[in-house]
């Protein structure tokens, strides 16, 4: 036996590709598989390691690749945008792109064949993809409104970008962080509507200030004043998994700005070290503070870190209910708007890239903005224009005034494309709030997110009614169908929903769903309210 395959001997398979390849040495490999062809790869190569370049192999349609980018802390310029319109657009109706539910892009139908030349096009623009699945650190989230909210309390654009930028060494891949034990959640909240979801990632930063005097932890001296100084809580831990689902706990530290990347990288750096590998199932960041306790995890961190961390502030600033931002609202900038358009589960086309990147352009300053609701919000549209842009053609389908269900609707891949689904997501998620929508008036919007498996990828935790795909039997028959989840709270006050009613079939939701948003979200049946106003 070989040094390799003794050292490996015990491991798990995925644990055991990893040891005897890293999966960022596919980047020297590309151009080898394009010429080779999917079926003639390696399946290690193929159906695994080519996901620490973002290329993810289908197995529902063999040979037509999703790719996942990363868009740190979800914004974009016209120009990115074109160039994935432009990827997208070579594969006719096999080709489109879906925003996700960590304010990212991931294009579908793609050939490996055309891989070299999608690179060339990504590394042009800046864009990358590199490190975006399997176990490394997904997109990181920030506030989709940085910079633009009058009411921010910190703009988070620089710290994703820099916490991006050590991980992935500027896009071109770090081996450092390239084996980590699981997939590791990193967000940072700007605002006070906790806009990322903060508590359902491995690591996240949430504004907190800290009173009195003092040198808050850069060891300089330089900080010290009376006045409260701005820093984040940090929260650790948080993480969905069908096996099991946990909202982040407090650390118990606070960090001023400038020590967040030194943070992450030493959370980092010890959940590489020390965190589970032996059971994929029990690999996630909570499983080592379980083992260790919050203790000794905060005091492996501090040793890491080179420094102690400072308690943290009594109270954070999250105490605003969540925004959505579908609609128009003025930012910080005088004479300037931004506008958040609704796009139906987060599903683009070629022609709507196109026309997306060109309204930034004509309307704004050329930026697009991701939410993790799936949706976009074009900033910087002058007052002047503002009439001009809300008369566009695309606005009656990506609209800033959808209805109250459609408005709030997230929606998981899917059956479509995705390989764990149970049941059919998007296309069902729409035609189901359609169908309500005809039938009921609402005070409010209502979050409802569809996930198609356990895995939890469209957050059913997070939303007012979540449903998550399953198989279940009726007259004898194995139907799709879905466990209700309810009471999932966002903004001030998160906290997670669980599961109410197991395994209705998807046929006989409609009423079910009817009957839910009656009783607990004051819907009333249309024509019962005509009734009751005539
Ligand atoms: Fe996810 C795996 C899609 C957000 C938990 N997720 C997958 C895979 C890669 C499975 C696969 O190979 O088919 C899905 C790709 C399907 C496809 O073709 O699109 C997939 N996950 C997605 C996306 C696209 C859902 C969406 O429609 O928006 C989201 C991409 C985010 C991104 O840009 O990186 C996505 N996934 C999430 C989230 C939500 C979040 O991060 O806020 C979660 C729950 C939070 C978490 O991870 O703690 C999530 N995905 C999972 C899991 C369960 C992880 C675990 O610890 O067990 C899996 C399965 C796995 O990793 O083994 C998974
Ligand atoms: Fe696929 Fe399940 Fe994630 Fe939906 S929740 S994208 S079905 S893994």
């Amino acid at each position: 036996m070989t040094d390799t395959a003794t050292t490996t001997a015990n491991l798990n398979k995925f644990e055991k590709f990893k040891a005897q390849k890293d999966g960022l040495a596919i980047k020297s490999e590309i151009e080898k598989f394009a010429a080779l062809g999917w079926e003639a790869m390696d399946e290690t190569d193929r159906d695994h390691r080519l996901k620490w370049v973002g290329v993810f192999f289908r197995p529902v349609t063999p040979g037509k690749f999703m790719m996942r980018l990363r868009m740190p802390n979800g914004i974009l310029t016209s120009t990115q945008m074109r160039v994935l319109a432009q990827v997208v657009q070579r594969y006719g109706d096999e080709g489109s792109a879906d925003i996700t539910t960590r304010q990212n892009i991931q294009l579908r139908g793609i050939r490996i064949g055309d891989l070299p030349d999608i690179f060339d096009r990504f590394h042009a623009v800046g864009l990358t993809s590199v490190q975006s699945g399997m176990d490394n650190v997904r997109n990181i989230t920030g506030d989709p409104v940085a910079g633009l909210d009058a009411d921010e309390l910190y703009d988070t654009r620089e710290l994703v970008q820099q916490i991006q930028d050590m991980l992935t060494n500027k896009g071109e891949g770090n081996p450092e962080f390239s084996n980590l034990p699981r997939k590791f959640n990193i967000a940072i909240a700007g605002g006070r509507d906790n806009s990322v979801h903060a508590e359902i990632n491995d690591l996240a930063f949430v504004p907190a200030f800290k009173e009195g005097t003092g040198d808050w932890g850069l060891g300089t001296g330089e900080n010290s004043s009376q006045s409260p100084i701005f820093g984040f809580n940090i929260l650790v831990g948080g993480f969905f998994s069908a096996k099991r689902c946990e909202a982040a706990i407090p650390l118990n530290a606070w960090v001023a700005p400038e020590d967040v990347v030194a943070v992450c990288r030493a959370v980092l750096e010890v959940f590489r070290d020390c965190g589970p590998r032996a059971n994929r199932q029990k690999s996630r960041l909570m499983w080592l503070i379980d083992e260790w306790g919050l203790e000794k995890f905060r005091q492996q961190v501090e040793n890491r870190l080179g420094k102690s961390l400072l308690l943290a502030a009594p109270k954070d600033e999250i105490d605003w209910e969540k925004r959505d931002h579908i609609g128009v609202y003025k930012q910080k900038q005088p004479g300037l708007n931004y506008v958040g358009l609704h796009i139906p589960v987060g599903r683009l086309y070629a022609d709507d890239m196109f026309e997306i990147a060109r309204l930034a352009e004509v309307y704004g300053s050329g930026e697009i903005r991701l939410t993790v609701e799936q949706n976009i919000v074009i900033p910087n549209v002058a007052e002047s224009r503002l009439a001009t842009f809300l008369a566009e053609p695309l606005l009656e389908r990506f609209s800033i005034n959808p209805g109250l269900l459609t408005r709030s609707l997230v929606s998981c891949t899917g059956a479509q494309f995705c390989n764990f689904a149970l049941i059919e997501t998007k296309n069902r998620a729409l035609a189901m709030i359609k169908a309500l929508e005809e039938d009921l008036i609402f005070p409010h919007p209502v979050r409802i997110h569809w996930t198609g498996c356990p895995n939890s990828c469209g957050q059913p935790q997070v939303a007012d009614i979540g449903l998550m795909g399953t198989k279940t039997r009726k007259n004898g028959k194995t139907l799709e169908g879905v466990d209700i989840y309810m009471g999932g709270k966002v903004g001030k006050d998160a906290h997670l929903g669980s599961c109410i009613i197991k395994g209705i079939p998807c046929e006989d939701l409609q009423p079910i769903l009817q009957d839910l948003l009656i009783k607990n979200f004051g819907a009333k049946l249309k024509q019962e309210a005509l009734v009751v106003g005539s």
